[in-house]
């Protein structure tokens, strides 16, 4: 029994010497002092050995198992070292090749709503237009009865209505998503006074069905301007000059008459098809012209209802929709692609 314990040490330590790396050590140490090891069976057999021989013998496999488990430590010690000085030397001698090109970042960009949205906002704040924003959630009055349109007038039939399920005690209901951004006209007027001058962008939603110039949701942009003496020669020269300076001069523009029960006169203002050049096809549907916006003097009856004197202050607003704007700039011919996510169509703007 002796002498086997002793070949187990010197067989252990023997391959020990000739190990060079943690997972080697690993498979020694399962090896010779694992479980099934030949010296943890010694030990087991010790049980059964006479009295005056297990204290001889289970002195020295105590011994041996002492000895191959401070060899075990002090290589573990050894080869940590040297695979730390390993990675050292090869931190300070890595070349990095500063000429390869790097990873392409993914960058994301603008909606093309956005970008037009910010155009158009760029060439009102030009003009002395201020940039103000607004809720899309809003109460029935402001939507509909300040902007001259009470309940049972036929002209709520043109704005078709998301309205939120909040009912009043008399089973009314109050809120709607907006219908156009003209609410904010009322909410801008009440509180400030003349002179007024603002554009105001924001989401806007109709209950209608789609088709190639009509969404469920969609982007307008308001424009207020009011003061003394402002008259309709005013508003064709604000929204000419704008139609210039996003179309250029060479595109047709035309007003015709339009009724909004908030203005009086009303203008409806559009621009020549440019799929067909203004001979007719299906997205202009036939007529040659795309509208854009609706306009006119403020109605003298809202002004009356902020508290402004229609005697002293005039103004005209319009309002427009952005994504047939952006059809118009890149060439867009359904509007029903903005909003599909498609990243194809996307990725080109
Ligand atoms: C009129 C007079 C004012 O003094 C001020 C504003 C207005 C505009 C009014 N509030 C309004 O919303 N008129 S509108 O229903 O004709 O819409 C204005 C513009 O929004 C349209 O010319 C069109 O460009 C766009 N639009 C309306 N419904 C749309 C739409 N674009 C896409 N899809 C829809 N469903």
């Amino acid at each position: 029994m002796l002498g086997k314990l002793d070949e187990i040490r010197s067989k252990a330590i023997d391959e020990l010497s000739s190990i060079g790396d943690l997972r080697g050590l690993e498979d020694w140490r399962v090896r010779y002092l694992g479980k099934r090891s030949a010296l943890t069976q010694a030990l087991r057999v010790l049980a059964e050995l006479p009295l005056e021989q297990r204290r001889g013998v289970g002195a020295v496999a105590n011994e041996v198992k002492a000895i191959l488990e401070r060899s075990h430590r002090q290589k573990k010690e050894a080869l940590k070292e040297k695979a730390y000085q390993q990675m050292e030397a090869a931190v300070k001698f890595e070349k990095i090749d500063v000429t390869l090109p790097g990873r392409p970042i993914p960058l994301g960009r603008l909606h093309p709503t956005t970008q037009v949205l910010r155009q158009i906002c760029d060439i009102f704040l030009s003009m002395g237009f201020q940039v103000v924003e607004g809720p899309d959630v809003e109460w029935d009055y402001y939507n509909f009865e300040a902007l001259n349109i009470p309940r049972d007038h036929p002209a709520r039939d043109m704005f078709s209505t998301f309205w939120i399920d909040v009912e009043t005690p008399s089973g009314e209901l109050p809120m709607l998503l907006r219908t156009h951004t003209s609410p904010m006209q009322i909410r801008v007027m009440e509180r400030t006074r003349p002179p007024v001058r603002v554009v105001v962008p924001g989401k806007i939603y109709r209950y209608e069905a789609t088709d190639a110039t009509h969404e469920t949701m969609l982007y307008q942009i308001e424009g207020l301007a009011i003061d003394e003496n402002i008259t309709f020669l005013d508003l064709k020269g604000t929204l000419y000059e704008f139609a210039r300076c996003l179309f250029g001069s060479q595109r047709k523009v035309r007003f015709r008459c339009d009724y909004f029960p908030f203005v009086e006169p009303g203008v409806e203002m559009a621009i020549d098809c440019f799929a067909c050049g203004g001979s007719g096809c299906r997205l202009c549907g036939g007529s040659g012209w795309i509208e854009i916006l609706g306009a006119g003097m403020v109605h003298p009856d809202v002004l009356r209802r902020v508290d402004y004197d229609p005697d002293i202050y005039t103004g005209f607003a319009f309002g427009m929709g952005v994504e047939r704007i952006a059809m118009l700039t890149y060439g867009i011919e359904d509007i029903r692609l903005f909003y599909s996510n498609d990243l194809r169509f996307l990725r080109q703007f």
